[in-house]
């Protein structure tokens, strides 16, 4: 049996939907962000790209680019809402879905041309059931594994198909840039454009030492992903998954300001740990075990994204208030769950900005000194 992987990404996705709501949109430059000159863009149109705007890039910068393109505020709730349309699509589609982000997913369709009359048709339907169903474009890669999926996708965008047939792989890629492969940052390009290696034939074909020299332990696995090869399966259940942290104590909790301070250091614990592994979520649970081994939880789910230290301790201290302290508290835990990718996600609003600058100092002092060097001391 053939191995299949799809991936599918969204064109422009935040502002493809600022488009399909506002129909006055359409065919213009249109800018999603925050409308400071502090903020970011969190995407545009491919109308607003032709003038040089990208996401990440300043609100400012982008207005000095494109002075006639249209600001919009970023609406995450109606995004989630498309996103979640999307997704339901490709899982009435292949039993193996796995979601990377808001707008993009990789499917299992190996095995699937039987259903279809071929693989192509497969990647065809795809992009017709989301046009037809939800208004958007998205472009899709077909080919023998996520690696190659993932540049397909990318190679005819916008509303692309591309298709990596097996027997071409290496002719393929040879020629495209190494910068195309995971791994392979800015620093490595400039390292290996000192050997005169630009294209992903060359880094092929480049000896295994100076491989070894550029990128240490990974010289094995970009060798492998140079030659086309990268057996990583689809994962599905990223959306089950919850992220938490519990502690017992030697001796029960009888006040509210004790269990807010364990509170305080347990989310901490879980909010640097959901921002390392790329996650966001939506409900937060406080879990309470009593003296009497009693056992309670109390969830509260959000109709935005959580990932901020803040919002879980907002969220966990509402929750504390109602436990009870009649009996003693022998157990605290606090848990985020309802997860999904976030790591790209930007929402764009000054305060948000604020607030990820916030905990990612703080997550890049714990990952230099370790979790210990810093919690909160007050709530
Ligand atoms: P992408 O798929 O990277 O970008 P896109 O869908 O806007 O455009 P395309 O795929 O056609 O190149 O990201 C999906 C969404 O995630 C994007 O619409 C907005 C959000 N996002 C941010 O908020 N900040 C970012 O820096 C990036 C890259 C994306
Ligand atoms: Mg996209």
């Amino acid at each position: 049996m053939l191995r299949w992987i799809m991936h599918v990404d969204m064109d422009a996705f935040y502002a493809s939907v600022e488009q399909l709501d506002n129909p006055e949109l359409r065919g213009l430059p249109v800018i999603v962000g925050g409308d400071h000159e502090r903020s970011v863009v969190s995407t545009c149109s491919y109308e607003a790209r032709k003038f040089g705007v990208r996401s990440a890039m300043s609100i400012a910068m982008a207005k000095r680019l494109c002075p006639q393109g249209i600001i919009v505020p970023v609406r995450m709730p109606r995004y989630l809402e498309k996103s979640r349309e999307i997704m339901q699509i490709f899982h009435e589609l292949s039993p193996l879905v796995e979601q990377l982000s808001v707008d993009e997913a990789f499917l299992d369709m190996s095995g699937m041309e039987g259903i279809y009359c071929n693989i192509r048709e497969a990647g065809e339907l795809v992009k017709r059931r989301i046009k037809e169903e939800t208004g958007l474009t998205a472009s899709v890669g077909l080919a023998p594994n996520k690696f190659l999926a993932k540049i397909a996708s990318d190679l005819e965008k916008p509303d692309g198909l591309t298709i990596i047939e097996h027997a071409k792989v290496k002719s393929f890629i040879a020629p495209l840039k190494v910068g195309r492969i995971f791994g392979v940052g800015k620093a490595a390009q400039q390292q290996l454009l000192q050997y005169g290696i630009t294209t992903i034939g060359q880094l092929h074909s480049l000896d295994f030492h100076i491989l070894q020299k550029v990128f240490g332990k990974n010289a094995y696995t970009i060798k492998q992903l140079a030659e086309g090869i990268d057996s990583r399966p689809v994962v599905p259940e990223r959306e089950a998954q919850s992220i938490g942290r519990e502690v017992t104590f030697s001796e029960d909790l009888h006040t509210y300001s004790e269990c807010q301070e364990e509170i305080l250091w347990l989310c901490g614990q879980v909010g640097y740990r959901l921002r390392r592994q790329g996650f966001v979520g939506r409900t937060v649970t406080v879990k309470v075990k009593y003296a009497d081994f009693t056992l309670k939880t109390h969830s509260y789910t959000s109709d935005r994204d959580i990932f901020c230290d803040e919002d879980i301790i907002t969220i966990s201290m509402g929750l504390l208030k109602k436990v009870s302290l009649v009996k003693g508290i022998r157990l605290l835990g606090v848990t985020v769950g309802s997860l999904s990718f976030g790591a790209s996600i930007n929402l764009g609003f000054e305060e948000e900005e604020r607030l990820k600058k916030r905990n990612e100092a703080l997550d890049n002092l714990k990952n230099r000194f370790g979790e210990g060097i810093i919690h909160r001391g007050k709530y």
